[in-house]
């Protein structure tokens, strides 16, 4: 690693994983202006995840690591989900937190690290899906914003449950079914972004992950948002491929046909939020 964080045990350069080697070599950390356009050369998330192939919420986290400005310090907060099913493989401080209980757990990190750390820049970001980000940990979630917490939260939303085999969540649209809804989702979306702005968020941002540029710029805005004002808040769609019937090359072609309708892109900037990126973009860090 470029920060010398991790360490290849010399021993094992012929017989790890090619990107390994690559991410100690070429990685980008500790360069403000890293970016997505660095990852044909260093990746944090290995191939070898265990995701179903194809799954968008792979290219969602790898978009979102090679973006983030200040890797070596931050600290990534996961819930039970398909996404957890990434972390053991990635190169990134990372807590795995009980299911639901993520922002709570962030906002204890980000606090001790400040009270520890006073002259030191620690990003916590909360990375969790929409069951655990709308449903069973929204008190959690939106106590957070109430409390304005400097963390940013990243909701994965792919419509479902889709680690425990297909459960329709608060984020599942009005009608869809699914293997474990068969009736039908009976009440609307919830409109998680616009909670996000009542509760106090001051970036909220909901796109795909159609466009990896995009990404970078949503997930730059608000790591440095949440740094110097308060909560942000970013929804990305990342369809569950197994559990809408799709293979494992039609992802990228889903999120292009909701670019232009439920997820079209949006987003807000308060403006305390609307200063600080001006900042940053006449630092040219943005
Ligand atoms: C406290 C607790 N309650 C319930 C579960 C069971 N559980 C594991 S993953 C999951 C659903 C995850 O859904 P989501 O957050 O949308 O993530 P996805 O798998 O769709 O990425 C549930 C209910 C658990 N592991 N822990
Ligand atoms: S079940 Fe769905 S969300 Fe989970 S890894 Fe497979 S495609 Fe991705
Ligand atoms: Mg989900």
């Amino acid at each position: 690693m470029s920060m010398k964080i991790y360490q290849l045990n010399e021993e094992f350069r012929n017989i790890v994983p090619q990107e390994i080697v690559a991410l100690q070599e070429n990685a980008t950390w500790g360069n403000p202006k890293r970016g997505v356009m660095d990852l044909p050369v260093s990746k944090e998330l290995l191939e070898e995840h265990s995701l179903c192939a194809g799954c968008p919420e792979s290219a969602a986290l790898r978009y979102i690591l090679a973006s983030l400005p200040n890797p070596e310090d931050t600290i990534i907060v996961n819930s039970t989900g398909c996404t957890s099913l990434m972390f053991p493989h990635i190169a990134l401080h990372t807590v795995h937190s009980l299911f639901g209980n993520q922002n709570s757990v962030a906002t204890g990190i980000k606090r001790t690290l400040e009270w520890r750390f006073p002259d030191k820049t620690k990003d916590v970001v909360v990375l969790a899906g929409d069951g655990a980000t709308v449903d069973i940990g929204l008190d959690y979630t939106l106590q957070s914003f109430f409390r304005q917490e400097k963390i940013t939260t990243i909701c994965f939303d792919n419509e479902v449950y889709a680690n425990t085999g297909g459960q329709e969540s608060g984020l599942t649209p009005k009608g869809h079914v699914f293997k474990m809804a068969p009736k039908g989702k009976q009440f609307e979306k919830v409109p998680m972004w616009q909670l996000a702005i009542d509760s106090g968020c001051h970036y909220v941002a909901r796109l795909t992950v159609s466009s990896p540029k995009r990404v970078e710029k949503v997930i730059k805005e608000a790591i440095y948002v949440a740094r110097e004002v308060g909560p942000t808040y970013v929804h990305l769609y990342t369809p569950c491929i197994l559990e809408i019937g799709l293979n494992s090359d039609d992802g990228l072609e889903e999120m292009r046909g909701r670019d232009k309708e439920r997820f079209k892109f949006f987003e807000y900037k308060s403006p305390e939020a609307e200063e600080v990126i001006k900042k940053y973009k006449e630092e040219g860090l943005l």
